[in-house]
């Protein structure tokens, strides 16, 4: 307010300087009408080359007589010579105004008959068509009431803009602490998941190395040597077992199907030793059967008295599964006390090879058991080193499938924690810095406009009930039945590139997009203008174009602080600009 009423009477000043130097005109000063007090000192003659005053146009096109200055006629390209008059269609025309705030027309509009309600002082109509009484008092009375309301409006609006700027303080410093908490938290589970992860190697790396140094042992290479000639007798007896019943399968069809009325020697001769061998007894046929029938007979018994063949094929004390299972044991297992056996044998075998020492695992919690192994290993690495033994025969523990010796895979499941823990952790911390950055960019310079997130403000407006939800949808939805329809939710704070964040405006206008795509149109999208209240109100919308809307709502967040950079701004827009 004090700005406003130094404005108007600097203004009141100059037109008063501006008068007296009118009174006192002389060829070299001259009243111009239509020019601001701040661009008089450019309207000032200078001599030419005859002595005459002359003057320049302001783009410097052009140098004309002083007297062709405001005489009616265009003379400068940029219509800078007739600032009082209506002759160049480019030029501005100034109204002081003294009393309220001065103004500035087009120049068209200059004695056209027509009172501008922007020059209330009448100034722009000067040529007797039409008598402009000055207004200025009542209207500049009334402007300045009306100022004063919205001063004092956006006094207590700012006073609720101050609580939200205070809550979006806390905010913003609670999401601080816990992103320096999480930062410590990804350092430790960082460390940890590197420990585990070292851990992890190692376990596999000793395990590994066990393996190898027993496998070149002359013992490993003997048990797998003999692990070989087992395997191949068994797939050669296999493969003898095979022939044998091929054969004898041939000899009984033969044995079967012989006729001995055809009186070949040879041939009954060889099937009556075959008969002998499996043991059947060959009786001449009785009361005049003949041969064939009697040898048909014989062979029929040869299933059920096949005794030789059967002590032949049988598989003995070793039969198939036994040899299958010495096959299988693994010759490191067998080095290792035979844990290739039940469990019960397993226990039995350790206990005998190594003591309580190495099974002392089985009684520890799963997590510890990695440090307890690492630690058997140090002790025993030093012992071997100190020649206080030479070697030692070191029980892992193994997982009953034989898949992977238990402290790997509590290793391997500690470093899987670890790890899992690790990503929460940094996505959490991601998530949390990705929020810090949108309050910079989403909820205003001051955080003001976060203690609004999720806020939803709604008016009936007669076809439809709008609703507006700060940082979420806009939604119109009818009020005689039917769907909601979407008129997007925020994308964007003002688009206007000479809008910037550090001024008022950018945050006074919003963009909401990607709503409901229109029947044979674009999606639906609202451009939000926000104006200063000491509540949150859906003051109005309105449909610009087939989809677009503009909506306008009401909130203390824009009740900014006088002394920013647009009040400044704001101030000077208070001289009105009709152009
Ligand atoms: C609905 C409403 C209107 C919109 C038309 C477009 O009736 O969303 O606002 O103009 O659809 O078809």
């Amino acid at each position: 307010m004090v700005r406003l009423n130094l404005a108007v009477a600097a203004l009141a000043a100059g037109a008063i300087s501006t008068a007296s130097s009118s009174s006192s005109s002389s060829s070299s000063t001259k009243q111009l009408r239509g020019v601001a007090p701040a661009d008089a000192q450019k309207y000032q003659p200078t001599s030419n080359a005859n002595g005459q005053p002359s003057w320049t146009c302001l783009d410097g096109s052009k140098h004309i007589a002083w007297s062709a200055v405001n005489d009616d006629y265009c003379d400068c390209p940029d219509g800078s010579d007739e600032p009082g008059t209506s002759a160049c269609p480019n030029a501005t025309f100034y109204c002081a105004n003294a009393g309220h705030i001065p103004a500035r027309i087009r120049s068209s509009r200059v004695d056209d008959g027509i009172c501008d309600p922007e020059c209330c002082d009448g100034s722009d109509e000067q040529d007797g068509k039409v008598h402009c009484p000055n207004r200025c008092d009542k209207v500049g009375r009334e402007y300045r009431k009306r100022a004063t309301e919205l001063e004092n409006l956006r006094r207590a609006g700012g006073k609720i803009r101050d609580k939200y700027i205070a809550d979006g303080r806390k905010h913003k410093e609670a999401l601080h602490a816990e992103i320096a908490k999480l930062e410590v938290e990804l350092d430790v589970a960082t460390t940890n998941e590197a420990r585990l992860k070292q851990e992890l190697v190692r376990a596999e790396t000793v395990d590994k190395a066990v393996i190898d140094a027993k496998s070149k042992t002359p013992l490993y290479a003997k048990l797998s040597a003999h692990q070989d000639a087992i395997r191949s007798l068994k797939d050669k007896n296999a493969a003898l077992k095979h022939e044998l019943q091929t054969l004898t399968l041939l000899l009984d069809d033969l044995a079967k199907g012989y006729n001995p009325n055809y009186q070949d020697m040879a041939v009954k001769g060889a099937v009556v030793a075959y008969k002998e061998w499996r043991g059947i007894k060959s009786e001449s046929p009785a009361d005049g059967a003949d041969d064939a029938a009697a040898a048909a007979d014989g062979v029929d018994q040869l299933a059920a008295d096949n005794v030789k063949l059967n002590e032949l094929l049988d598989e003995g004390s070793w039969d198939a599964d036994k040899l299958a299972s010495l096959l299988a044991e693994d010759p490191l297992d067998i080095m290792d006390g035979g844990l290739a056996g039940a469990a019960g044998d397993k226990r039995v075998a350790a206990e005998a090879d190594g003591g309580l020492l190495f099974r002392i695992h089985e009684y520890l919690p799963d997590g510890v058991v990695p440090y307890f192994e690492a630690m058997v290993d140090t002790l025993l690495d030093v012992l071997i080193k100190a020649n206080v033994i030479t070697d030692v025969k070191r029980m892992r523990p193994k997982a009953a499938d034989g898949a992977e010796p238990e402290n790997v895979a509590a290793a391997r499941r500690a470093h899987s924690e670890a790890a899992t823990h690790l990503s929460r952790v940094s996505n959490d911390l991601s998530t949390r810095r990705h929020k810090l950055h949108e309050f910079d960019t989403r909820y205003g310079r001051h955080a003001e406009f976060r203690a609004l997130e999720n806020q939803c403000v709604s008016q009936n407006m007669g076809e439809y009930t709008y609703e507006y939800c700060f940082f979420g949808r806009a939604t119109q939805m009818p009020n005689n039945g039917g769907a909601h329809i979407s008129l997007g939710t925020f994308a964007n704070w003002n688009p206007k590139a000479d809008a910037t964040p550090d001024s008022d405006e950018y945050w006074m206008q919003q963009v909401y997009a990607r709503g409901q795509r229109c029947w044979n149109g674009p999606e639906r999208s609202a451009i939000v203008d926000l104006e200063c209240a000491t509540s949150n109100e859906l003051r109005d919308v309105f449909e610009a174009e087939k989809c677009i809307y503009s909506i306008k709502v009401a909130t203390p967040a824009v009740c900014f602080a006088q002394n920013t950079s647009s009040s400044t701004a704001t101030a000077a827009a208070h001289e009105h600009n009709e152009l």
